[in-house]
């Protein structure tokens, strides 16, 4: 018979009802099947008429049941004459709760920064170059026979190496938009660890991410505070640079896509400082071992940093990610970390 152990004995006691559904295989003792049967209400199974000799017995657990390690396959005599039985004492499988999803972070990190320079914020015509650092407004799009650069920049942005960009908006305060058309722009980063301002470096001249984001606005629509797609993955390439630093600066290519004919104007510091443009990024910090960010310490951490072994601060593929045991050098001790760490899931 196949019931359920209700006291997980493993033996039958009265009361104990027969169970449904249950496979049993006969089995020469090597383990070549011979027969099977399936259990029904009464939980009973039989093989008539067997030679004598010796079997194996396999049971295949109904539906939401589960036996104790080993008890599904029993080696059993059969004796001419004879009846031989045996019982499988089946559990109840535990309710199963949904396996969580390493859920990231409950309460992300936010940070909130802003324009707080008058080189800060700029709009440098493409074409000419000119560099319009001072104006009252960061002007977008198409003007005076160019394409525009719109520059932002944001000082002491604390946001630590190694975290997992949530979200990231820039926000600017629309005054003014030409009846002319749309405001297409890509949106970059300056892909500088520590982008300068905009006097000091033009937004021309600043490197961008690989990274993009495309920014677009309609033709005069609502005024006012403005907030951009998400920038995640531009933020994320800039703060994994190997010698991102938190608090500091980073910078904003806002590019006229060249299919536009208008433009728009955003409050630029020197037009008003409450008004300047803002940034809010919103971020989970990761496991030292977590080298992907992604919330989840696995193989292929362990195995990015077995992959870096041997390297020192002095080779251009260092990163500090991979020293985990921080002595300038990836070796067996990194690994061993990241292994040890192996199977730890959460961000902070
Ligand atoms: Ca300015
Ligand atoms: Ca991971
Ligand atoms: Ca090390």
């Amino acid at each position: 018979m196949v019931f359920h152990d209700l006291n997980g004995n493993g033996t039958y006691q009265a009361g104990e009802p027969p169970l449904a559904g249950a496979v049993i295989w006969l089995q020469q003792a090597d383990g070549t099947p011979l027969l099977d049967m399936t259990t029904g209400a009464d939980g009973l199974y039989g093989f008539r008429d067997i030679d004598a000799g010796a079997y194996r017995l396999e049971e295949t657990d109904p539906p939401g049941f589960t036996s104790a390690p080993g008890s599904n396959l029993v080696n059993i005599a059969v004796s001419a004459g004879q009846t031989t039985a045996h019982d499988f004492a089946d559990l109840l499988l535990a309710t199963s709760t949904p396996t969580a999803t390493p859920t990231p972070t409950s309460t992300p990190n936010l940070g909130q920064f802003q324009v707080i320079s008058g080189l800060d914020d700029t709009s440098q015509r493409i074409s000419s170059g000119y560099n319009d650092l001072s104006a009252i407004v960061v002007r977008l799009g198409y003007a005076n026979s160019n394409q525009l650069l719109g520059g932002l920049r944001f000082q002491d942005v604390a946001v630590p190496f190694h975290v997992k960009i949530m979200d990231a908006g820039l926000e600017i305060n629309r005054t003014y938009h030409q009846a002319s058309g749309a405001v297409n722009l890509t949106v970059r980063g300056a892909a500088l660890d520590d982008a300068p301002d905009f006097q000091t470096l033009a937004p021309l001249a600043m490197p961008t991410t690989t990274a993009s984001s495309a920014w677009s606005f309609a033709a005069i629509t609502p005024l006012g505070w403005t907030s951009s797609p998400n920038l995640a993955a531009v933020v994320q390439e800039v703060v994994d640079r190997p010698n991102w630093q938190p608090n500091a600066a980073l910078a904003f290519l806002l590019r006229s896509d060249t299919g536009n004919t208008g433009y728009l104007d955003a409050v630029s510091y020197e037009g008003n400082p409450a008004s300047a443009a803002r940034l809010r990024i919103s971020y989970a910090v990761c496991r030292a071992a977590d080298i992907d960010c992604s919330c989840q310490v696995a193989i292929n951490d362990v195995e990015a940093v077995a992959a870096h072994w041997g390297l020192d601060s002095g080779n251009p593929a260092w990163n500090r990610l991979y020293d985990l045991v921080s002595n300038g050098v990836i070796d067996a001790a990194d690994v061993a970390a990241a292994a040890s760490a192996w199977g730890q899931v959460g961000c902070y």
